[in-house]
């Protein structure tokens, strides 16, 4: 029997997309993420229909690989020897995945502080050079762009248009698995790349003919780290949610100009909000995100609890996966029992009479 090698993310999409016979294809493996109907959120909000896109099942635990993909297939065309980002963490062991598959040297820089222990970890072992700066993400982006300017070396910021065409896919995703477009879609935002690609995408999807609406955005980012909603850079942006502790948002015109466009808002959530969503998220739909990602449903419950008609048809984009931050999910859930190992023990301890 013989097996056909299943065509890889870009080349499903190529056609959507900025490649060429001499691009070559780069793959970890990323994309065709589940979308899943989320009953517990529906039991909440009844008259929506709701569904989570599992972006936290891509082969790092993040969306970032679908742009990543073509940011590097296009960074190796043009025979650079170094990708280079600034990171709240994902963006990180993207670069640092596809770096090593095709032997480019990855050099990352990282704010210092708050950045989850599992993002840290995935960078280092897949061998990228770690850089952590005493200073915000936003300043570790204005060092890489002065960097990026030295010969060789490849942007992979969401600054970079690849990132953004390859990160399109999602959007393409979502058309393909329900058969058009839903009415609303909730994303996180912080460098506001996503919001700005997703929008790419069903615009670009709306004139192939395969969806007939597009849908209304509906970005959030968290209050402390929200200066699309306010107008204003924030110098020291403070959260829970640190992918997103971002005060400069790198596409915020984009951004901007897509959710307008699209008839929608850009909106915060306090950090008391994404926690609940968070816990929400893993205690009734049995999905385990990280907080930043839950801030797109702690704004679904928000809108909804607000009285805003919902719907009919939301997509939530879960962005990335929980166990990039083992530490936060212990510090909001209860702690293990320690008992002893017998059945009179168990029984005691949770209350079970007759055994
Ligand atoms: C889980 O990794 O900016 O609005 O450097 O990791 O496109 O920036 C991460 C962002 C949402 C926001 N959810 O997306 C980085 C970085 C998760 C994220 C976002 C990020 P953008």
């Amino acid at each position: 029997m013989t097996h056909s090698k299943p065509a890889s993310l870009l080349d499903r999409y190529r056609k959507f997309l900025p490649v060429g016979e001499s691009t070559p294809l780069v793959t970890i493996g990323e994309g065709d993420t589940p979308i899943v109907r989320a009953h517990g959120l529906e039991r909440r909000i009844a008259e929506a229909e709701i569904w989570l896109k599992l972006e936290g099942c891509n082969p790092t635990g993040s969306f970032k690989d679908r742009g990543m993909a073509l940011a590097v297939s296009k960074a190796v065309e043009d025979g650079a020897r170094t990708l280079i980002c600034a990171s709240t963490g994902n963006t990180a062991a993207s670069a640092a995945a596809f770096g090593a598959q095709t032997s480019t040297s990855t050099v990352v820089v990282i704010p210092a502080n708050g950045v989850a222990l599992g993002k840290v970890s995935q960078t280092l072992i897949y061998g990228a050079q770690v850089l952590s700066v005493r200073g915000s993400f936003d300043q570790g982006l204005a060092l890489v762009r002065e960097l990026a300017n030295l010969p060789g070396v490849a942007i992979v910021n969401s600054i970079n248009p690849d990132r953004l065409a390859g990160q399109q896919t999602a959007a393409f995703e979502i058309v393909d698995s329900l058969g058009d477009a839903p009415n609303e879609l909730y994303i996180p935002v912080g460098n506001a790349g996503n919001i700005t690609a997703y929008w790419m995408g069903f615009v670009a999807y709306q004139k192939a003919g395969f969806l007939t609406n597009t849908p209304v955005l509906r970005g959030f980012q968290a209050a402390g780290a929200s200066p699309i909603v306010s107008g204003q850079h924030v110098l020291s942006p403070e959260t829970v949610a640190s992918a997103i502790r971002i005060g400069n948002p790198a596409n915020w015109k984009l951004a901007a100009t897509a959710c307008r466009q699209s008839e929608g808002t850009i909106e915060a959530v306090t950090d008391e909000e994404i926690i609940e969503a968070y816990h929400i998220l893993a205690s009734e739909e049995g999905v385990f995100t990280e907080l930043s990602s839950a801030a797109a449903v702690a704004g679904l419950l928000k809108r909804a609890r607000l009285g805003h008609d919902v719907g009919p048809r939301v997509v939530c984009v879960l962005t990335g996966s929980g166990l990039k931050d083992p530490e936060a999910a212990v510090r909001y859930a209860s702690e293990p029992v320690e008992i002893e190992a017998t059945v009179p023990a168990v029984a005691q301890h949770l209350g079970w009479d007759g055994i």
